[in-house]
Formats: C-alpha cells, sequence, structure tokens
C-alpha cells in the first residue's frame, strides 16, 4: 500500500479565464438578453457582488433597472408591478442576506398570488455544498424551495436562456405566483462564444396560455345561479388580476346579482355601482343563499367560511388554481379555469337560464347600504384638534375623489381598515394594499412599483409604524423623480400613542412610537418636498399641490395620540389577555 498517495486536490476558486469582447460572452449578457427576449422591461434590486455588472448591462440592453436600498422593497416594487400588468416583476439580488432580505417579498408574492421572478447571485456550489466557508456562501435554492412556486438553479451559461423562460413561465401561468431563479458565479462568469449564446435564446411561445374550464363545469355553476333566490358575486384580487373588467360588468348587470369586493377589488366595478353591496358585508354572510367566488379565495379575510356565513348557504369557485376547491368548505359548483376563458363560457351560456333572483335582495341591500353610509358619513363629519384618522380621511376622500387615476396604496391598522371604508375606488387595480398576510412593510416599495407600472400618480396612505418600515425608499422615489405622495398617519404609535409601560420603568411601551417625530423631513433631506399638515384643510391643500406637482412629496398628517385602538377592525384576532393592558 502507497501511504505517501495525497488526498484530491482541495477545490479553491476555479481562476477565472478572460473574456475575449470580439467573440465571447459572459452568462451576465445571456441573462440580460433572455430577460430581453422575456419582455421584461424593467427590473427591481439592489446589487453588489456578483450581480453589479448583470444591472449595468440590462441598462445597457434598454431595460429599466430601479435600485433600491433594502432588497424587501424592490421585490415589493417588482410584485406590485407584476400584479398590475401581469407580466413577472423581476427582482435582482445578491447572496445569502440580500437573497433573504428579497426572498422575504417573494414568499410574499406568492401568498398574494403575485407573478414575480426573484433572480439572485449565488456562490460556486463546490465550496457551498461543503461548507468551505466561501464568501456570501448558502443554498440558496434549498432555502427557497419550499416556499415559492417554483424555483430553479443555473450552473452554466448555456441554460441561462431556458432557465429564464422557465421562471417566467412558472410566475405567470396558471395561479401567478413567486419563483425563484438561482443564478450560481460560474452561469453568471461562465463564457460562451457569441454564436452559439445567439442560438440559445429564444421567445417562449404563448407563455400563460389561459385553461378552458370543462364545459359541464360551467353548465353546473349556470344552473345554481340560476335557482338563487339571494346571489352575490365575491370579487377578488385574482379577478382584478386577470384584466376581464368588462366581463365581469357584463355577468353582474346581465344577470342583476349584486356584488361584494375584496378590498383590493374595489373599484373593479365602481364602489357606489348600484348593484355594490361593498356595506352589506354581515347581511352577505348571513342571507345570501348562492355565493360566488370569483377569483377569491375563502380565507381568514371571509372568515374562512365559517362564523356569520348562512350555513344552508352553497358556493359556486372560479378560480384557476384546482386545490383551492373545496379548502375551507365544500363548493357545489367549482369551475376550474382562467377567469377570461370561464366568463365567456358563463356569458355564452347567459341567456339559456333564467336568474330567479328574490326580488327584494337587491333593494333590501340597497337600503342597507344608505344607513351604513351615513354611519361613514357620521364617522368623517367631526372636526377635532389634533386630527383623528376619520377627519384627515375626510379631506384624502375630497381630494382622491378628483383623482380617480391616482394609484392608492394602503398599509397600517386603523389607518389600513379605515381607509378602506372611507376611500371609493372607482377604476381596477387602483387600489393596492398589504393584502392576504396582513404585512406592514409594503407601502414605499408597491408605491414605486405601481409607478412604474402605470406612469401614474401614487399616494401612499401609511400608518407610522407601517411607514417606518420602508421610509429609507424615499431616497429610491427622489432618485427616479417619481410622482408617489406618502401620506403617514402619525398618531406615534402601533395601533396609537397612549400605550402603557406595565414596569412603568420610563422605557416606551411597546406599541408607542414618535409622535412628534417629522417625516416630512425625511423627505426633505432625500430632496423631495415634504409638508407638516394638523387639521384637514391643510392636508386637503398639501395632498392637492403634491399630487399636482407630481414629484416625490410626504406629508406628515399629525394625528391625536389616541386616535386608533388595537390592532384596528381585527382586534378579535389577539389571543384573549390575562391581565389588561392599555393599548
Ligand atoms: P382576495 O384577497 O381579494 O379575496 P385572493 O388573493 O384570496 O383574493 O384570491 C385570488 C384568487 O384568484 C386565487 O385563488 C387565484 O388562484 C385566483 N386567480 C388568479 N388569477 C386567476 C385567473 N386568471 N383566473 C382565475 N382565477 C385566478
Ligand atoms: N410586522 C409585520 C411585517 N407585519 C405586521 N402586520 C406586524 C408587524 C404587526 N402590525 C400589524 O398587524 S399593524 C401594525 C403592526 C406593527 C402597525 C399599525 O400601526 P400603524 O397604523 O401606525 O401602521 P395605525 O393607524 O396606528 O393603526
Ligand atoms: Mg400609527
Amino acid at each position: 500500500m502507497d501511504n505517501t498517495t495525497k488526498p484530491a486536490t482541495p477545490a479553491a476558486a476555479p481562476v477565472p479565464a478572460t473574456p475575449n469582447p470580439e467573440v465571447d460572452m459572459t452568462g451576465m449578457y445571456v441573462l440580460a438578453n433572455a430577460l430581453k427576449a422575456n419582455g421584461v422591461e424593467v427590473i427591481f434590486g439592489l446589487v453588489g457582488i456578483p450581480v453589479t455588472e448583470v444591472a449595468y448591462i440590462c441598462q445597457k440592453v434598454g431595460i429599466r433597472f430601479i435600485s433600491f436600498r433594502f432588497e424587501q422593497q424592490a421585490g415589493m416594487a417588482a410584485a406590485t408591478y407584476g400584479y398590475l400588468t401581469k407580466k413577472p416583476g423581476v427582482l435582482l439580488t445578491v447572496s445569502s442576506l440580500g437573497f433573504m432580505n428579497g426572498l422575504t417579498a417573494t414568499i410574499n408574492a406568492n401568498v398574494n398570488c403575485y407573478p414575480m421572478i426573484q433572480i439572485s447571485g449565488s456562490s460556486d456550489r463546490v465550496a457551498v455544498d461543503l461548507e468551505q466557508g466561501t464568501y456570501e456562501g448558502l443554498d440558496q435554492l434549498a432555502f427557497a424551495k419550499p416556499w415559492v412556486k417554483a424555483a430553479y438553479r443555473v450552473n452554466r451559461p448555456q441554460d441561462i436562456p431556458l432557465g429564464v423562460a422557465r421562471a417566467v413561465r412558472a410566475a405567470i401561468s396558471g395561479r401567478p405566483g413567486g419563483v425563484y431563479l438561482d443564478m450560481t458565479v460560474p452561469a453568471m462568469g461562465g463564457i460562451i462564444p457569441k454564436a452559439e449564446a445567439a442560438k440559445l435564446q429564444f421567445e417562449p411561445v404563448d407563455p400563460a396560455s389561459p385553461v378552458y374550464p370543462a364545459p359541464d363545469a360551467v353548465k353546473r355553476a349556470m344552473e345554481l345561479l340560476a335557482s338563487a333566490k339571494k346571489p352575490v358575486f365575491l370579487l377578488g384580487k385574482g379577478a382584478a388580476y386577470s384584466q376581464n373588467d368588462d366581463k365581469i360588468k357584463q355577468l353582474i348587470e346581465k344577470t342583476g346579482i349584486p356584488f361584494y369586493p375584496m378590498s383590493m377589488a374595489k373599484g373593479l366595478m365602481p364602489d357606489n355601482h348600484p348593484l355594490s353591496a361593498l356595506s352589506c358585508r354581515s347581511m352577505i354572510m348571513e342571507e345570501a343563499d348562492v355565493v360566488v367566488l370569483v377569483g377569491a379565495r375563502l380565507n381568514w379575510l371571509l372568515s374562512r367560511g365559517h362564523g356569520k356565513w348562512n350555513k344552508d348557504n352553497k358556493y359556486i369557485q372560479l378560480d384557476i388554481e384546482p386545490t383551492e376547491i373545496d379548502c375551507n368548505q365544500p363548493i357545489a359548483a367549482p369551475v376550474v379555469g382562467d377567469l377570461g376563458a370561464t366568463l365567456d363560457m358563463m356569458l355564452a351560456e347567459l341567456p339559456n337560464y333564467k336568474m330567479s333572483i328574490d326580488p327584494k335582495w337587491v333593494p333590501a341591500l340597497q337600503a342597507h347600504t344608505v344607513e351604513a353610509n351615513k354611519y361613514i358619513e357620521a364617522k368623517l363629519a367631526p372636526n377635532p384638534s389634533p386630527m383623528t384618522h376619520w377627519s384627515a380621511l375626510r379631506a384624502a376622500r375630497a381630494v382622491l375623489a378628483k383623482h380617480p387615476e391616482v394609484t392608492l396604496i394602503n398599509e397600517g391598522a386603523n389607518t389600513l381598515d379605515d381607509t378602506r371604508d372611507a376611500i371609493d375606488m372607482m377604476q381596477p387595480r387602483h387600489r393596492i394594499d398589504c393584502a392576504t398576510w396582513a404585512i406592514m412593510g409594503m407601502g414605499a416599495g408597491s408605491a414605486i412599483g405601481a409607478a412604474i407600472a402605470t406612469g401614474g400618480p401614487v399616494v401612499t396612505i401609511q400608518g407610522d409604524s407601517a411607514f417606518g418600515f420602508s421610509g429609507m425608499e424615499v431616497s429610491t422615489m427622489t432618485r427616479f423623480n417619481l410622482p408617489i405622495t406618502v401620506c403617514v398617519f402619525n398618531n406615534g404609535g402601533i395601533y396609537n400613542n397612549i400605550g402603557v409601560n406595565l414596569s412603568n420603568d420610563g422605557d416606551p411601551a411597546p406599541t408607542t412610537l414618535n409622535l412628534r417625530a417629522r417625516y416630512d423631513k425625511m423627505m426633505e433631506a432625500f430632496g423631495g418636498v415634504g409638508y407638516y399638515v394638523t387639521t384637514p384643510e391643510e392636508y386637503a391643500t398639501a395632498l392637492e399641490t403634491a399630487i399636482a406637482s407630481g414629484k416625490p412629496s410626504l406629508i406628515d398628517v399629525q394625528l391625536a395620540g389616541d386616535s386608533g385602538k388595537e390592532s384596528g377592525h381585527i382586534g378579535y384576532l389577539n389571543p384573549e389577555p390575562l391581565i389588561p393592558i392599555t393599548v
């Protein structure tokens, strides 16, 4: 036996070859070209080793690169861009923590069914897999895979065009979602001849081909709908996303069936439409006999079909995702397919059916709406000093009513719930909020994504806590000179400013923030315009001026410290306290 045999040479970083720009191409160029071939026009991200050059090359080939201060916010922007355009929003991150910072947004996009692709630089597999302590070494694919719709790794430049095409198809086909694409250093830095790279590029055919539902399923749904005495359409953000606005309007108006929009479906049909049952949530739950879920999930936002819901009701569910059916309640008539195709088939069948709606149903909902609107007006009317959420919203409502083109971004607790109730939406996809997970910290990123996607004005209404998660992105708003007006509803806390520290040791209570903070100065510090307002009149003037200016602006809307209650409208989700707390 030869005891002198040496172990195999330990894997060292490979010595990179030098590409010849005349005949060679690196994977980074292949990536930029592949994104372009897939119709990507904008990327949101934050660069560093190993992806900096990718962003530079993207700009060179005509893809906008929107550079952020925090990856999560770039991801929120990509997700919102995807939701508004039906194209995948693309996020570019560096390895390890940059990847993880972005992944929170990618997973959130997946939960909300927004199409997005996170592309992350990733360290060489050789040293990552042996846990040899390489630069920013993390097995990112394994980390992402359980939580996204699809995850792929590309190890060679030759595979980049296919990898990108697969990621695009995964993000936008079927139920849209968040997709992860792991781009290793050998893939991005690898060299291939330009001629070979050109041959590998392709434009994927029909990446989001609509899937048609079974004709029998449509007939079953139509039969049930026609038998209903008190039917209702529940419109969800999947319906808004699918951009079938006219078909939805036709189905509602031709059947005469009232509709209830989930938060982000507000405006899909105007909130003040005669068939809007927006203010009749309890009545619908208790009385509707046939509930049609239109791109909406029967999740916690609808008490998962339990609680107040009429025990004898029946559901029709129009959804692209088969596993959504029977999720919380048995669905009597599932119609699985793309909503556009489903609506075409339902509209074609409609002349063969006669509706049997109780003639008292719609008038009863309309009478309830009148009463509910009075209740909202009574909340909006008082003029206390300092302002409350409601008096501030009276000002915002008046200005926004004159600007239906504004995309409204909304997050917070009381700030979310009260804004949703106070501000009517008249246009589809003009309201974006913290959505299915009710997460804070979507505001700035989503505002930027919406401004880039629409080219139009954006207004955010954010609680002061919510704003704190993403406030640094005022830097991005000003560098890209975006027409965004940020409104911070400053009540000095999570829910409010009145929390009492149980030990009285001088530390602030867990919910207490900075009631006298001047958030407007943050925007000014970065070259935008700041406003500080203490009355509804000042707020209305500032908001009008800020929208008209088209410049990045921030309005610190000073509220009273005691405006707002714990968890807004969803305090019931808190576990029962053992001892009373003041919040
Ligand atoms: P909301 O929160 O507004 O109720 P959800 O996000 O819970 O909305 O539900 C959206 C639903 O829409 C998801 O179940 C998703 O599968 C579905 N969906 C998304 N796109 C389409 C489409 N093109 N056709 C049919 N259903 C869709
Ligand atoms: N962290 C994340 C990521 N998401 C969350 N939803 C929370 C924490 C918990 N949370 C809420 O659910 S609402 C909220 C937090 C921290 C902030 C509420 O305060 P606000 O709004 O200032 O934004 P109001 O108007 O004071 O209620
Ligand atoms: Mg607050």
